[in-house]
């Protein structure tokens, strides 16, 4: 769709919600791979977005976790001296007392208000602040170990089952529905190589060796604000995927992201490389983060997380790659499949540093 019909449709939906001021320019804003984001010029400043309705089936069920999981938030940081309005998401409520909108073409658009004076990164630019968002996201699980877990709906189902997720893969490349699997024979190669990877946290849940716990399972550094005058991961953002999960994935999923030397879709993959002290810096600020909440096994296992996760999110790209790029957004050809073999060169690197991560682990353990 164009930009300025788009534009004018959230201007539209703009006009249902209750917000105070009046509505400056609206334009495009950010780099998520999902929803349609938009920033809201005016005094107070809002973020308005249309959520990806193919993904998130039951949009209502989604900002139930949301608000549901800010009300939580503030609640605590209120008790803490901390400023609810900007350490945690809120949400604004349309004119009709909902969390979201649904317009006329059936698509559902939430706002929330803008966290000022804050910044998102696609890359590390400088390492206290990478160390800042592990820090914080460390923090946010913390926070929501007495969430009442049993409340929260499970917005997409499976959402990390490696497993179930391989599954979907393997039935991508059968079906070729695009004839692109004769192209990527060496990238569906590496992951059926590697398929025994996708068990291993599964079954230890299941065999209850590691906890279920609320958890973001997108924790990726831009979904993190972090503050301009203080430097620390003030808020995190992006809570479409808050459900019960392990903190494991939590890890992995900023280490595959954070810990690159090379952007997540950079085509030159002499640029992406496992930066292994980003890795011990997360490490140590994750930990720290979580204040001794995990258990020795989920601390023993938080490498198996970085991998599984980079592992996943390969997967991930190639599947939409096969499948014809309908999930992840894409501005240019071949987009997913760069992004499946920049996961792909860290999954590699993760293999070839495995011990000295875990020894990493062990030490950052030692000395928080
Ligand atoms: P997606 O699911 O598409 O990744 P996000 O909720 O992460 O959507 O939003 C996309 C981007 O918009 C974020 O990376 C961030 O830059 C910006 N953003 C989202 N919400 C806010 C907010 N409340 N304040 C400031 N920036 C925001
Ligand atoms: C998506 O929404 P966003 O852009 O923060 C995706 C994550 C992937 C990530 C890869 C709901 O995250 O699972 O890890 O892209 N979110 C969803 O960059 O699928
Ligand atoms: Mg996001």
């Amino acid at each position: 769709m164009e930009n300025t019909e788009i534009v004018k449709r959230a201007k539209e939906a703009i006009s249902h919600f209750h917000i105070q001021g009046e509505i400056g320019e609206v334009h495009p804003w950010g780099s998520g791979h999902i929803n349609d984001t938009f920033l809201v010029e005016g005094d107070p400043r809002y973020i308005i977005q249309r959520m990806n309705r193919s993904i998130f089936i039951k949009p209502m069920q989604v900002m139930e976790n949301i608000t549901g999981v800010t009300t939580f938030l503030k609640e605590k940081i209120r008790k803490a001296g901390g400023d609810e309005l900007r350490e945690t998401l809120t949400v604004v409520f349309s004119e009709e007392g909902k969390p979201l909108y649904e317009d006329s073409f059936g698509d559902c658009w939430r706002m929330y208000y803008m966290i000022e004076d804050a910044e998102c990164y696609d890359q590390v630019e400088t390492e206290q602040d990478f160390y800042e968002s592990a820090k914080a996201f460390g923090n946010f699980g913390r926070l929501l170990s007495d969430y009442p877990a049993e409340t929260l709906h499970e917005t997409i189902f499976g959402f990390h089952d490696t497993r179930a997720r391989y599954e979907v893969f393997l039935r991508a490349v059968e079906a070729d529905v695009c004839g692109r699997a004769k192209d990527v024979s060496q990238e569906i190669s590496f992951f059926k190589e590697r398929a025994e990877i996708t068990d291993v946290l599964g079954k230890m849940q299941a065999e209850g060796k590691l906890p279920l716990r609320v958890t973001h399972n997108d924790t990726k550094l831009n979904n993190i604000m972090i503050d301009q005058i203080s430097g620390k991961g003030i808020c995190v953002i992006d809570l479409d995927t808050v459900m019960p999960g392990l903190s494991v994935h939590d890890f992995g999923d900023s280490i595959r992201f954070g810990a690159s030397t090379g952007a997540e879709d950079e085509p030159d993959l002499s640029k992406v490389s496992l930066d292994m002290h980003l890795f011990e810096l997360y490490t140590k600020g994750f930990l720290e983060g979580c204040q001794g909440s995990l258990t020795e096994t989920e601390i023993a296992m938080l490498p198996m997380g970085a991998k599984v996760m980079t592992y996943e999110c390969g997967m991930r790209f190639l599947t939409d790659y096969l499948q014809g790029d309908s999930y992840f957004k894409v501005h240019r050809k071949g987009q997913n499949l760069d992004r499946c073999r920049t996961q792909m060169k860290l999954v590699a690197d993760m293999e070839a540093n495995w011990e000295r991560m875990k020894q990493i682990v062990q030490e950052c353990a030692a000395s928080v």
